[in-house]
């Protein structure tokens, strides 16, 4: 009968990496046309964000081109520019949003 080595019980040890998941955030664009206030309602309707800090994050938007929303999975992160998109084409408004991998 073949032998086993000796050993009844074989003890296999793999050695295993896991890479953290690939992380996405969602950028806002600025335009001359989208309303201030439906910006702030934007981020905080779809991305959580309180009054003062959905200001805070559509003045930077404002005044530097562009600004983060929020940072998610990639699954997530496509979903919550869809719904920007969405809400600012059903209110006629350019909004534009894109998402891209963190570093
Ligand atoms: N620039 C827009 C305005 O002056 C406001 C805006 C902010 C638009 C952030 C898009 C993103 N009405």
């Amino acid at each position: 009968p073949p032998e086993d080595g000796g050993g009844a019980l074989v003890v296999e040890r793999i050695a295993q990496r896991v890479e953290p998941p690939k992380m996405y955030q969602v950028v806002m664009l600025n335009d001359d046309f989208t309303p201030m206030e439906f910006v702030i309602e934007v981020l905080q309707h779809f991305f959580g964000k309180s009054r003062e800090a959905a200001t805070q994050i559509m003045l930077k938007i404002h005044l530097d081109g562009k600004g983060v929303c929020g940072v998610y999975s990639h699954e997530i992160a496509e979903t919550k520019v869809a719904q920007v998109m969405d809400a600012a084409n059903g209110a006629g408004h350019p909004l534009q949003a894109v998402s891209e991998p963190v570093e």
